[in-house]
């Protein structure tokens, strides 16, 4: 049976991978922030474990990727197989009010983390969990050689951790490993997110309960991929031979408009007479368009997107409207 540390577990990305592992068996460790309510681990509900039941194969420990020593206990105790680096602050706008804390979180957690399995000593695997955002203006479409030109503060955190990742791999022969991920996306995509927002929008405003979804750049092209599929292509990378670091894409794209056009499209309503401009979502420098090669990954390990954009709207409009009947 083998054991996997994630961080970043309560997070979209980290609830899925924690049911792909539970499903292949393993016991699965996972670090989750205090919080004054209980509510931040809810995307984990339906695998949940009380602490009392026998047998159990999840645990939740409170840390932070701030609190070197807790990773340092952690990976001492637990003796991780695998360990995930999902933790960020991950959105992107955000990281321009706080650069500080999110290349302390984001840029700083992945160096403490990479040091403390080195401390341990242990013979473990580390996916990083590196960004499209880190290629920035690169012209597409991005491959793993693209030159990296990041345009935001979590871009370049991004990069630092990519590069920490490389370098320890490169000096200390560890098994660590950078899933350079392109946008992804699923019912439990945080509600800042654009296709999130839009969904989320399209379910109110076709329920009655709202009239308009105020958004900033409409042209910004996005490789939107389906979350749980990329849950899938972090495991796999650390299945592989080799350590190498793989672009994670479907490899078609589209506008924010156009995510927008089939999501309100789906409950019929026409987003021209729902979406408004505001400045407040635009970016001091914006990456204008991500559009990933797969190739890669697809040759090399057998990872290959099945949901492409279009699909995806509809998913995401289903589960709003289904999640706003049921009251969930
Ligand atoms: P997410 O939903 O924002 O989840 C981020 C997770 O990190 C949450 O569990 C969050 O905890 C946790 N976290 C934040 N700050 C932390 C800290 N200081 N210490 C410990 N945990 C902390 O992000 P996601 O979409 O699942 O993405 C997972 C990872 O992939 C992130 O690193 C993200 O930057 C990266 N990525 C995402 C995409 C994408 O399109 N989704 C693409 C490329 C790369 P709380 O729940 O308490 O906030
Ligand atoms: O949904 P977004 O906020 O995602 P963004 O900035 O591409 O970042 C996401 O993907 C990255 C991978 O490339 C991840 F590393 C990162 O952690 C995150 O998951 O914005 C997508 C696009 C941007 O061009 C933004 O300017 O949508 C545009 N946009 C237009 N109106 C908006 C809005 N974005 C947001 N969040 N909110 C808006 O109202």
């Amino acid at each position: 049976m083998k054991t996997a540390l994630i961080t970043g577990i309560s997070g979209q990305d980290g609830s899925y991978l924690t049911e792909l592992l539970l499903a292949k068996g393993y016991v699965v460790h996972g670090i989750v922030r205090r919080s004054s309510m209980i509510g931040n681990t809810s995307r984990l509900d339906a695998v949940y474990q009380d602490p009392h039941d026998s047998g159990r194969r999840l645990f939740l420990h409170h840390g932070d990727v701030t609190d070197a020593g807790l990773l340092v206990n952690l990976i001492r105790d637990i003796r991780p197989d695998e360990v995930y680096n999902l933790a960020a602050q991950s959105h992107v706008r955000v990281s321009f009010d706080l650069p500080d804390y999110t290349a302390n979180v984001t840029a700083l957690g992945a160096i403490r983390l990479l040091e403390a399995v080195r401390a341990s000593g242990i013979d473990t695997r580390i996916y990083q969990a590196s960004t499209s955002e880190m290629f920035g203006t690169a012209a597409p479409p991005q491959h793993e050689t693209t030159v990296f030109h990041p345009r935001s503060p979590y871009g370049v955190s991004k990069l630092f951790a990519h590069w920490a990742t490389v370098n320890y791999r490169e000096s200390y022969g560890m098994f660590a490993v950078n899933g350079i991920a392109f946008n992804h996306e699923s019912p439990r995509r945080g509600e800042t997110f654009v296709t999130r927002k839009i969904t989320r929008a399209v379910a109110r405003i076709a329920a009655g309960l709202e009239k308009r979804v105020y958004l900033g750049n409409l042209d910004a092209v996005r490789d939107w991929g389906y979350a749980p599929e990329y849950a899938e292509a972090m495991w796999l990378m650390l299945q592989h031979g080799e350590p190498v670091d793989y672009v994670i894409a479907t490899g078609r794209a589209a506008t924010v408009r156009d995510f927008a056009d089939a999501a309100f499209s789906h409950a019929g309503l026409d987003w021209r007479d729902h979406v408004e401009h505001d400045d407040r979502y635009e970016r001091p420098a914006e990456v204008p368009e991500l559009v990933g090669d797969p190739a890669k990954i697809e040759r090399e390990i057998g990872w290959k997107a099945r949901v492409y954009w279009d699909e995806l709207a509809r998913i995401m409009v289903d589960a709003d409207r289904n999640a706003l009947r049921s009251g969930t």
